[in-house]
Formats: structure tokens, C-alpha cells, sequence
């Protein structure tokens, strides 16, 4: 469809105004906000990754792409949650300590919220004590952990042991997910659900809270 193609080339350019215009376009013409996100905007996500990893754009055009794509995910955001009511169980979730990716965080956020649970947003760059402090807060039954970095991801297993050191660790389910983490990373730190997507984070979080 041409203006998901449209939508993916302006939020690749990091261009935020015309991008919200598309965005609002499409929707007035009936386009779903998830075909939006999942068809014009993830595609360009990828290959914003892969320009990226070949140096052919750099930290401040991914930078804009970015702040576009979460700013145009907050329009998207209440469209794609429904009526359900939040009473399934309440998710603290962050982006670990050193880690300042946020756009997939963000998703499963929304996913979480849209399966009915109540959502404890910390943030990136969440320590142990932070997400430890927000499971007492909030009385969380589940603690939902990002990292895009090989370097941070390590950091949920951190994160895992202060629960265990603070005698939360049986009262909480602990998810992970992030692009290079992986289900044997995920058994190797002792998390409870590895989940490649925030779809399958959101039906994942279901099923541990039974
Ligand atoms: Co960064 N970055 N970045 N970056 N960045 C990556 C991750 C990288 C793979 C790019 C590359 O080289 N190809 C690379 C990591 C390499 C590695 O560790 N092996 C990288 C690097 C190196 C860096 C810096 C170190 C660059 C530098 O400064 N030299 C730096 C680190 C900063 C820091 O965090 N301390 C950095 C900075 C940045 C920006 C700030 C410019 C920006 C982030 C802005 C923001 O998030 N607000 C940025 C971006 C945008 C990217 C890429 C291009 C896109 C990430 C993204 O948003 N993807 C990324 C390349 C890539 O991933 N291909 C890259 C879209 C998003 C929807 O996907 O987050 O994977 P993702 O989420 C998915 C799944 O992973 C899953 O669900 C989502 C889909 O449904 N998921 C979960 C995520 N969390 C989950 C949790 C779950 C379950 C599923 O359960 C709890």
C-alpha cells in the first residue's frame, strides 16, 4: 500500500512532521494502526539497523528516526489498546542499566497493557535496585527486562540476583527479550520466558500469571 510505503520512507528519514501527517492519512482512510506499525514502520526500523551497522547512517539520523518513531507510537499507542479491563496482574518493565534503547520496551509496554495487565513503565536504563524497588512499589507479579546491547544484556542476570538477594525472586515471574537475546540466555540467567516479540511477550505474560 502506498502509503505505508510512504509512512517507512519519511520515519527511515527521520522526517517526524510528514510522518504524522501520513500517520494520520492512513488511519482516516482506515488503515489500522497495527498494519501502521507492523507494515510501514518495523520494516524501516530493520533496515534503519542495517544502514547502521554498515556505517551508512550514524548515531544522529537514528537518533531522529527514533524520536519519530515514539513520537508517532504515542499517537498509535491509544488505538492499539483495548477496553480490557486492567485487572490481570501488574508488569514492571525497563530497559537495563546502561542500555538507552527504548522502542521495543516501548511495544511490549503496549502489548502488556493491551492483554489487560497494568504496566509499570521504568524507563532505560533501569538499575536492579530501581526494578527491585518497583516490584515492592507496585506489588508487581511480573518484572519485564529489554536490552539491545550484547553488552547489557548480561545485566539481567544482575538484575535476577538482587531479586533473589532481596527475597522477591519466588513472587515475581521474570520475562526478557531484546534483539540479541536469546531462550538459552534466557535458562542460563534463570529467567522464567524468553519471548522474541512483544506480541508473544504479551500472550507469554498471560500464561505465567495462569
Ligand atoms: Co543502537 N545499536 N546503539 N541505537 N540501535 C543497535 C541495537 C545495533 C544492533 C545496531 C547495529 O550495529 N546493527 C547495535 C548493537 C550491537 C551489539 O550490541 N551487538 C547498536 C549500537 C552498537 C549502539 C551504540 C553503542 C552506538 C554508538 O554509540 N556507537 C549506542 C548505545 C547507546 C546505549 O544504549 N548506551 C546506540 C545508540 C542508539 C540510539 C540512541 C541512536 C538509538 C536508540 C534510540 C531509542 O531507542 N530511543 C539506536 C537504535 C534505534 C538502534 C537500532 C537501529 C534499532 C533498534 C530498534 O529500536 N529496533 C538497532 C539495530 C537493530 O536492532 N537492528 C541498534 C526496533 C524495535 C521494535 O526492535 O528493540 O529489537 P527491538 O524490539 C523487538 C524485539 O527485540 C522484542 O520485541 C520487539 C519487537 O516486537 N523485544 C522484547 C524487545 N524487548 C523485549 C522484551 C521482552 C520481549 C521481547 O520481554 C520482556
Amino acid at each position: 500500500m502506498a502509503i505505508l510505503e510512504d509512512i517507512g520512507a519519511s520515519l527511515l528519514k527521520g522526517r517526524a512532521r510528514p510522518l504524522m501527517e501520513q500517520i494520520n492519512t492512513a488511519l482516516s482512510e482506515g488503515v489500522s494502526a497495527s498494519d501502521i506499525l507492523n507494515e510501514g514502520m518495523l520494516p524501516s526500523m530493520s533496515k534503519l539497523g542495517e544502514l547502521f551497522k554498515n556505517n551508512q547512517v550514524f548515531v544522529p539520523e537514528v537518533m531522529r528516526s527514533a524520536q519519530a518513531f515514539n513520537q508517532a507510537l504515542a499517537t498509535l499507542k491509544p488505538l492499539m489498546l483495548n477496553d480490557a479491563v486492567q485487572t490481570r496482574g501488574t508488569a514492571v518493565i525497563g530497559t537495563v542499566s546502561g542500555d538507552k534503547h527504548d522502542i521495543g520496551k516501548n511495544l511490549v509496554a503496549i502489548m502488556l497493557q493491551g492483554a489487560g495487565l497494568n504496566v509499570i513503565d521504568l524507563g532505560s536504563e533501569v538499575t536492579a535496585e530501581q526494578f527491585c524497588d518497583a516490584v515492592v512499589e507496585h506489588d508487581a507479579q511480573i518484572v519485564a527486562m529489554s536490552a539491545l546491547l550484547t553488552t547489557t544484556m548480561p545485566y539481567q542476570g544482575e538484575v535476577i540476583r538482587m531479586l533473589e538477594e532481596r527475597g522477591l525472586r519466588s513472587k515475581v515471574k521474570v520475562m526478557v527479550g531484546g534483539a540479541p537475546v536469546t531462550e538459552e540466555f534466557a535458562k542460563s540467567i534463570g529467567a522464567d520466558a524468553y519471548t522474541p516479540d512483544a506480541g508473544s511477550a504479551a500472550s507469554r505474560a498471560i500464561e505465567l500469571l495462569g
